[in-house]
C-alpha cells in the first residue's frame, strides 16, 4: 500500500516529512488536515493518533507512525541522510532532540501563534516574550555550530538539517531576524539550493487510484 501522509501544509513538523519524501523521490498520498478547523479532534483522527497531532503516516491498514522525527528516521534509515558511523548518527540525533526540545517549542510555537492562528498574538501575549528569548538562544546555539561546519551535525547533510530547516527558514514569521545569525541564514540558503529541495507549498502530484488508466 502507498504511504499516506496526514499533514497540514503550513506546519513545519509536516513540511519536514514532505521535504524528505521529495528528496528521496518516494511516492505518497497527501491527506490534508486542518488543525484550526478541529480535524485532529475527530474520532477517526484520534483513532490514528490519540495525541491529536500531525504529521501522521499510515504504512498499511494497521501500521501508523507519529512524531515527525521518528517518521524521518523510518524514511531516512539506509539513505545518505542518516550517517552510518555510530558517533555521527548520535550527533545527528542530538540535533533532532534539540529541534524537538528547544527549537520547535520556541520558534515553532511563536510562529504558529503569531502567524497562523488568527488573533494568536493577543491570545498568547503572556508567553511570547519567553518564546522569543528561548528562540534567540536556540538560533545562537545553531549559529555557533554553523560557523564551524557547513551542516548542523558536521560536514555532511543529515536528517537534522531538514528537521531544523523547516521552522528556521520561516523565523521571520515569528518576528525573528536571521540577519542577526549570518551562519544560520547562509545554511538556510545552502539547504534551499540542494537538488531535490521543495518549498513548504509543494505538494506531490495526485497518485492515480489503483487500476485507473
Ligand atoms: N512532537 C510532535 C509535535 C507534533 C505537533 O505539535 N503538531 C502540531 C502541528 S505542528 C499539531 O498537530 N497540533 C495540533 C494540536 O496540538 O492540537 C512531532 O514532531 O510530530
Amino acid at each position: 500500500m502507498t504511504l499516506v501522509l496526514h499533514a497540514m501544509q503550513r506546519s513545519a513538523n509536516c513540511y519536514k516529512v514532505r521535504l524528505l519524501l521529495a528528496h528521496l523521490g518516494l511516492p505518497f498520498v497527501l491527506k490534508d488536515v486542518d488543525i484550526l478547523r478541529g480535524d485532529t479532534r475527530t474520532p477517526t483522527f484520534l483513532a490514528m493518533n490519540p495525541l491529536g497531532r500531525v504529521p501522521v503516516v499510515q504504512l498499511g491498514a494497521t501500521t501508523v507512525l507519529v512524531e515527525s522525527n521518528a517518521i524521518l528516521m523510518y524514511l531516512g534509515e539506509g539513505t545518505d541522510f542518516v550517517p552510518y558511523d555510530k558517533v555521527e548518527r548520535a550527533v545527528m540525533m542530538q540535533w533532532l532532540f534539540f529541534e524537538q526540545n528547544a527549537h520547535h517549542p520556541s520558534i515553532g510555537e511563536a510562529r504558529f501563534w503569531m502567524s497562523l492562528v488568527p488573533g494568536g498574538r493577543e491570545l498568547k501575549r503572556d508567553l511570547i516574550d519567553d518564546w522569543m528569548e528561548r528562540a534567540e538562544a536556540a538560533l545562537s546555539r545553531m549559529e555557533t555550530q554553523l560557523a564551524t561546519t557547513p551542516y548542523i551535525a558536521g560536514h555532511r547533510l543529515t536528517l537534522a538539517d531538514l528537521a531544523l530547516y523547516a521552522n528556521t527558514h520561516l523565523a521571520h514569521e515569528a518576528d525573528l531576524d536571521l540577519a542577526l545569525f549570518p551562519a544560520v541564514r547562509d545554511w538556510t540558503g545552502r539547504i534551499a539550493a540542494l537538488p531535490g529541495h521543495v518549498g513548504m507549498d509543494w505538494r506531490p502530484a495526485p497518485l492515480q487510484a489503483a487500476g485507473a488508466p
